[in-house]
């Protein structure tokens, strides 16, 4: 058997300011293993104490139970994904202030137990949303995928949510119709379940007037008053992180706009750098996710890393295909509309003019190979992003040699 030691030194050597390269691991129940991740060629892994209701502390005993997990199976914890800003917090209910306390509190065992990197995000109720989870790529391997008439279709016809038709043009009205119309009873459940899929605990199947009643809460709630909301959460955690020598890293709106009626505040680099001035500090940070804000077109992504580089503090790299219609599915990792050439680049740059390396996630993957005979959580198969991972890490590494 090779000497671990050295092996390890092979690995920093190559990794030696490249991205550090991790997986995201859904803890001890995820079907893709540790060993898998490693086995990927990742020194980090991304998780998060799933288990923990939002809004209650993680203790120093749970997060070190985590951590030793990782660290037998020869990698470290790098990335904290996510710490879940509640609820509470982000409309600034009954009980927030207990829940800041407690996000403190969670902030300094985290550092006790020596994690550095916290993402989190601030999009109300629902964090991402596809319509399709299985959409057929030409080589038939599976990939997400949102498409605007199917999605809604579901905010009209599932949901019926009062008020909708105001947020769609005729057009789009009458494509939703067609799409329902050819639909039957099983694509309908599909489509119901898939939409809500970005709700937190959405294994179990929430009723229509739950959803609707839980909107409702957000009812007198638009995007300057999340922005203050976040502003202040920002301005109460941030000196508290700093202090810890911990970075925050917050993730965009997946999509990034508006969806159900919901305000969502982090979609742009107008965005990005209006909350980054809100509470100033090398500790408040972004998640520069490639696949979230790149759905954008006005989104210039590599300028992006060029200009707000200083508060990347975790990468995630995907990419997706959009069209006219507002559909978009993710791609592989090296094609789509993501110039991922152009984004790695500045990253290398970045990198080498701060000496660092930021870790770095293949954000989604397609379900492949033998994926397709497992079950995994959507988008997070394992041959899939072993397959984004080995690409990325390739065209680093070409780049960086190519510039050093
Ligand atoms: C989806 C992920 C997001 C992300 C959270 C971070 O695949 O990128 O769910 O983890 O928004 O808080």
């Amino acid at each position: 058997m090779p000497d671990e030691r050295e092996l390890t030194l092979v690995r920093f050597e190559l990794h030696f300011m490249m991205m550090e390269q991790t997986m995201r691991w859904f803890g001890p129940n995820d079907p893709v293993s540790l060993w898998d991740i490693r086995q990927a060629g990742c020194s980090g892994v991304v998780t998060a104490l799933h288990h923990i209701p939002v809004g209650e502390v993680w203790t120093v005993d749970g997060i070190n139970k985590r951590k030793s997990l990782i660290e037998d199976a020869g990698m470290s914890w790098t990335v904290i994904e996510s710490l879940p800003v509640s609820e509470n917090i982000k409309k600034r209910s009954e009980g927030y202030e207990q829940h800041i306390e407690n996000y403190k509190q969670s902030l300094r065992n985290v550092a006790a137990c020596g994690l550095k990197v916290v993402t989190y995000n601030f999009m109300p109720m629902l964090d991402w949303m596809r319509t399709d989870i299985n959409y057929e790529m030409p080589d038939k391997s599976k990939a997400l995928r949102f498409e605007r008439s199917a999605f809604i279709a579901f905010d009209l016809f599932l949901l019926k949510r009062p008020g909708a038709e105001k947020d769609y043009s005729p057009g789009e009205i009458e494509r939703a119709k067609k799409r329902f119309a050819v639909m039957n009873e099983d694509e309908k459940q599909t489509l119901y379940r898939n939409a809500l899929l970005g709700l937190p605990g959405s294994e179990e199947r929430f009723t229509e007037e739950q959803i609707l009643a839980a909107l409702k809460t957000y009812r007198n709630i638009d995007a300057g008053k999340l922005k203050q909301h976040l502003y202040y959460f920002l301005q109460e955690l941030v000196p508290v992180a700093e202090e810890l020598g911990l970075k925050m890293a917050i993730h965009p709106d997946d999509p990034p706009y508006p969806i159900l009626g919901l305000p969502r505040i982090v979609s742009t680099e107008e965005d990005a750098k209006e909350l980054l001035d809100s509470a100033p500090s090398a500790a408040n940070g972004l998640c520069f996710c490639t696949g979230s804000y790149g759905v954008r077109p006005d989104n210039d992504l590599p300028g992006m890393v060029k200009r707000l580089g200083d508060h990347i503090h975790f990468i995630h790299l995907r990419s997706t295909k959009r069209d006219e219609e507002g559909n978009f599915y993710e791609a592989d990792h090296l094609s789509g509309d993501v110039d991922m050439y152009e984004v790695v680049k500045e990253v290398v740059l970045l990198q080498k003019r701060k000496k660092i390396s930021i870790p770095m996630r293949p954000d989604h993957g397609h379900q492949m190979l033998d994926d397709l005979e497992k079950k995994s959580y959507p988008g997070y198969s394992a041959i899939g992003r072993l397959r984004g991972l080995a690409e990325l890490r390739g065209l680093e590494l070409g780049i960086y040699r190519s510039l050093v």
